[in-house]
């Protein structure tokens, strides 16, 4: 792709890493368990740009046995070790021990980067681990130097002669900066395997020393494999035989796999360098409208036509499976959590370039193009049925369900989905501030007392026995498992507000696995939203900022005056705070920032269910504690 190479003197501006070991949180979002993986994601990204760059095609990652150390290594250029001009240090030296400026732009050339954090993410994890060796085959030799949290404790040494050429990091994680330094090795694994669909050129291993087990995760089938197993855990049929495939290797990479299915939900996953894009972007609304033309104009030329039906964009999509993947040399992500694409160009060029293909592809098989095409005349045919059935029922029992719901609810005055909300809220004495707080035009709240039955492994009319998670299904209005019924909908989101301790994750944790098995369409239609209510109060003379985690308060603070004198103070519940504050900071739409509960995969989630809530308490309480965020975070993708 390039033959530029990265010499020691394009390293730009150089800083400690002093503030690293300071606000460790603020480089890798945490202390815990994400934030010790995030050591591997960011040294694994530095070998993926490698490959993507066009210099590597084979990584390995090898957990060794006593679970607290990790291995890197990738067949590239090798991290350069000649010394750098003004410095006099080797090139190695400085990258892993400073806050460089990693990106060169001297001759024109923009690298593409798999995220991360741009090629300091070497230097972060030399930080914070009490140990990094970096072995690098380059120049015909062998090099190696060694660091002890973030200092180099050796001289670079040239090790001998050597034929071959790559980076090796081997590091072991601090315990004086992470709550636990014990890796997971299924979380590494699952981790490099969702990569390697994406990458479908570089051969991935991972090497378990604590299982004794070597798993090599290439998948060359790339994305129309990745489709293939999305479809089967959707658990419907295809409706085509084959899917549509397309991939753009001139330029900037672009790859898709799609096909519709006798599901009535639509599930679309993009990615941009690899990384994974949930909230989508411009690059998914180009897929969209790209599909959406190309079937539009198939119908017409072919002359397919239901009389008194208009076939929507939705209806279009309904049923199907895609994955779209993007390189783009400069991404521009949006948003608190960088998950949305934002290139203006990107639109067009994804439209442009799937929609004449599709077409063809359409027309080139008759017999696919006439079952997509019956896929979506029935889809609209179902919504109109549908929506004639939903005002039927609207009609006859709207105060008669009024009259069923539970007394404890304080309902909001508006019907419409667009705009009504209901927040769960864990207790009466949260649930008063909420109900205080609330604008009771679109917003209703409905207390729950003590602890929530844990549903997992229970038939629905032991669950419904319960009277809370019973006053929450008449509450939501659609009826649970099989009488479930998404017209019934009282409100167009549902929202978990529960303290951010580790009874809140719990009982978040336990109402999820209830929606999860029981109303499952719910978060399905993306109903479902955990609300993110503050942690930490920070004063600072008279300003006041709101902090969600630990993370954000250190994100704050470091962007504060020298001289400021912040006062800290952590909330102890939803129902210590103030009214105004909560309706402030997490009730009104202008200013909070809700997470949109999604299912990733139904068969991890179910497992994970099964793991975080299945039989054994003692277990159960430790697995909570240890995973519940990633349970959350990860499982769920929210
Ligand atoms: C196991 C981790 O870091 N590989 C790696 C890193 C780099 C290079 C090659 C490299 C880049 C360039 C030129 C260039 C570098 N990363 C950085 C920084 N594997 C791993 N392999 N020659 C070699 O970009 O021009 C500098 S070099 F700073 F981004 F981290």
């Amino acid at each position: 792709m390039s033959t530029a190479t990265y010499t020691a003197k394009d390293i730009g501006v150089l800083e400690g890493l002093e503030p690293v070991r300071k606000r460790p949180s603020m480089y890798i979002g945490g202390v815990d368990a994400k934030g010790l993986h995030h050591l591997v994601w960011e040294i694994v990204d530095n070998a993926v740009d490698e490959y993507l760059n066009g210099f590597a095609d084979a990584i390995t990652v090898t957990l060794h046995k006593n679970g607290d150390a990790v291995t890197v290594s990738d067949n590239g250029r090798g991290i350069p070790v000649d010394l750098h001009p003004k410095y006099k240090r080797p090139a190695l030296e400085l990258i892993l021990t400073t806050l460089h400026s990693g990106a060169k732009f001297g001759d024109g050339e923009v690298y593409f980067h798999s995220g991360g954090l741009h090629g300091v993410g070497s230097s972060v994890v030399n930080a914070l681990s009490r140990k990094l060796i970096a072995t690098i085959h380059r120049d015909g030799f062998e090099w190696q130097q060694t660091f002890r949290r973030g200092k180099p404790v050796t001289e670079l040494e040239k090790r001998g002669p050597f034929r071959g050429h790559g980076t090796t990091i081997y590091f072991e994680p601090d315990p004086d900066i992470f709550k636990t330094t014990q890796f997971d090795s299924k979380w590494i694994r699952e981790h490099l395997e969702s990569m390697s669909y994406i990458h479908s050129g570089l051969k991935i291993t991972f090497k378990d020393e604590i299982a004794k087990e070597t798993y090599d995760l290439t998948h060359a089938g790339g994305i129309p494999e990745f489709l293939q197993r999305l479809i089967a855990e959707g658990q419907k049929p295809a409706v085509t035989e084959t899917p549509f495939t397309l991939v753009r290797n001139n330029g900037e990479k672009m790859e898709v796999a799609l096909q519709w299915t006798e599901s009535t939900d639509e599930v679309i996953r993009s990615y941009v360098n690899g990384i994974r894009t949930s909230a989508g972007g411009t690059h998914e609304a180009g897929l969209k409208s790209g599909i959406a033309k190309a079937i539009r104009n198939y119908m017409e030329t072919h002359e397919v036509k239901v009389k008194g039906l208009t076939i929507t964009a939705e209806d279009i999509r309904e049923g199907l499976v895609a994955i779209l993947s993007v390189f783009v040399r400069e991404p521009m992500f949006q948003g608190q959590t960088k998950e949305k694409l934002n290139n203006p160009e990107m639109t067009a060029a994804v439209d442009g370039w799937i929609r004449p293909a599709l077409e063809s592809w359409l027309n080139a098989n008759r017999t696919a193009a006439d079952q997509i095409v019956g896929r979506i005349v029935l889809a609209a045919k179902a919504r109109l049925a549908s929506r004639e059935a939903a005002s039927e029922v609207k009609r006859k029992s709207a105060t008669q369900r009024r009259l069923n719901l539970p007394g404890k609810l304080a309902d909001c005055k508006s019907t419409s989905l667009d705009e009504s909300e209901l927040f769960l809220v864990e207790g009466d004495s949260a649930g008063g501030s909420a109900k205080q707080g609330r604008n009771n035009k679109t917003q209703a709240v409905l207390p729950l007392r003590g602890k929530i039955l844990n549903a997992e492994g229970l038939a629905l009319n032991k669950v419904l026995a319960n009277a809370e998670l019973n006053d929450l299904v008449s509450a939501i209005g659609t009826g649970a498992g099989e009488k479930f019924d998404i017209n019934g909908l009282r409100y167009g989101k549902i929202i978990l507000l529960m303290d951010a301790d580790a009874d809140g994750h719990h009982i978040t944790t336990l109402l999820l696995a209830f929606f999860f098995r029981h109303m499952t369409e719910l978060i399905r239609k993306g109903r479902v939203y955990l609300a993110q209510p503050p942690l930490y109060r920070i004063d600072v003379g008279k300003e006041t900022y709101w902090a969600r985690d630990d993370a954000h308060k250190e994100e704050i603070l470091a962007g504060l005056r020298a001289n400021a004198k912040p006062e800290v103070s952590r909330f102890k519940g939803l129902g210590e705070m103030d009214p105004k504050v909560l309706a402030e900071t997490t009730l009104d739409p202008r200013n909070r920032t809700l997470l949109q509960v999604q299912i990733d995969s139904y068969l991890e989630t179910d497992k994970t269910f099964v793991e975080l809530l299945g039989k054994d308490p003692s277990q159960r309480y430790r697995f909570i504690m240890d995973k519940a965020a990633r349970a959350v975070a990860e499982e769920l993708d929210v």
